[in-house]
């Protein structure tokens, strides 16, 4: 049986990442900062299959100890603060989780399980201001925010502790993905919510902020697919993981508003909170190099992937709305 060590599982990708690994047969080793709260709400389905670490990013004391318990053939590195928006308001804190957690677990690894195969969860935020479209793996970094000057340090030493250390390191360079397991704070699901509350009456605007940036979103549940897949190569290497199409925010508000018969215009407010100090205007992947090495394909476009998170957002409120109590 194989194992597995997960940081950041009760995320998105690491959610679906855990769910892939078990259905493959994997002993998953799942790490787990501390919280006031504990939020399971990704990972209830499986919470009981997962063998739970404590420890946190900067303390790599518990993350060396994470490594010795799990004695891990694979480790995904997925943990991270990644929420763009609030690496200007907290840019230590993120270059701490963000760029240093990753020489943190990279060292873990290499003094604990020097043979563990490693796979940094990098960023299409490293392309920033893009030099070239579609952006490849030879294309050139030029980060726009905090979070991605981190994540472009988290790239280099992964490829740095692969070319030093002779360890089995990938860095998946993944466009923007996901899913009903999103984050409410990112764009898509915050209006999949948005739109869901309006629908049933809870809400009556939706503010946002740059309606024009462009964006190359998949489904996470495809993404995690291709993590996997990097770690089964004779070779490490990275890769760009990517759909080949470009959509707008605005574009994003049309599927999602008309999914239940409304005009996004008639709700949508721009507020200069949600306007970044800089952009990243485009994004668009081409993962060439991963459908031929990988033999990746993705499942789920765009417009489904929205269309399924308003339906599981319409849901959810639904549900919520029936277990209130009655006020008589
Ligand atoms: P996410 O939903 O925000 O999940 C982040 C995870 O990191 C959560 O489990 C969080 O734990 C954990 N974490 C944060 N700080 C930590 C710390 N100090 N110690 C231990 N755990 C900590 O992110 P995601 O969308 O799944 O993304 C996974 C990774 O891929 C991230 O590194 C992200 O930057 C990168 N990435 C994402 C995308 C995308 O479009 N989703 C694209 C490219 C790259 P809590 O539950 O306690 O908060
Ligand atoms: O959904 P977002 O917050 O995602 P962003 O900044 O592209 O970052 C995500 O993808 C990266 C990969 O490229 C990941 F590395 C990162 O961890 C994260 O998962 O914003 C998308 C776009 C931006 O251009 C933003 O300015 O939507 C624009 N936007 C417009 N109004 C908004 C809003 N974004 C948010 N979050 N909230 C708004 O009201």
């Amino acid at each position: 049986m194989k194992k597995a060590l997960i940081t950041g599982i009760t995320g998105q990708d690491g959610s679906y990442l855990a769910e892939l690994l078990l259905e493959k047969g994997y002993k998953v080793y799942g790490l787990r900062r501390r919280t006031s709260t504990p939020n399971f709400e990704n990972v209830e389905q499986i919470k009981n299959e997962i063998e739970w670490i404590s420890g946190d990013l900067a303390d790599l004391a518990s993350l060396i100890e994470a490594v010795r318990l799990a004695q891990p053939d694979e480790v995904y590195h997925l943990a991270a603060q990644s929420f763009v928006a609030d690496s200007w308001p907290q840019p230590l804190a993120t270059g701490q989780m963000t760029a240093m957690g990753v020489t943190n677990m990279l060292e873990a690894v290499r003094i604990m399980k020097p043979d563990a195969r490693f796979y940094q969860a990098s960023s299409s935020e490293m392309f920033g201001k893009v030099a070239e479209i579609p952006q490849k793996e030879t294309t050139p970094f030029y980060p726009r925010s905090p979070y991605g000057v981190a994540k472009v340090y988290g790239h280099w030493i992964t490829v740095n502790y692969r070319e030093s250390f002779n360890m089995f390191a990938c860095s998946g360079i993944l466009f923007n993905h996901e899913s009903p397991r999103r984050g409410l704070d990112f764009v898509t699901r915050k209006v999949t919510d948005a739109v869901a509350r309006i629908k049933l009456g809870l809400q009556k605007e939706l503010r946002m902020g740059n309606l024009d940036a462009l964006r190359d979103w998949g489904f996470a549940g495809d993404y995690v697919k291709a993590m996997w897949l990097m770690l089964q190569q004779d070779e490490p290497d990275d890769y760009i993981i990517a759909t080949g199409e470009t959509h707008s925010v605005r574009e994003l508000l049309e599927i999602a508003f008309t999914r239940v018969g409304l005009h996004y215009e008639d709700y949508v407010i721009i507020d200069p909170r949600y306007v970044r100090p800089a952009e990243v205007d485009l994004l668009l992947g081409d993962c060439s190099k991963a459908k031929a090495k990988l033999g990746w394909k993705l499942e789920v476009g765009f417009a489904e992937l929205i269309g399924r998170m308003v339906d599981a957002d319409l849901e959810r409120v639904q549900r919520q709305l029936k277990s209130m109590p009655t006020v008589v």
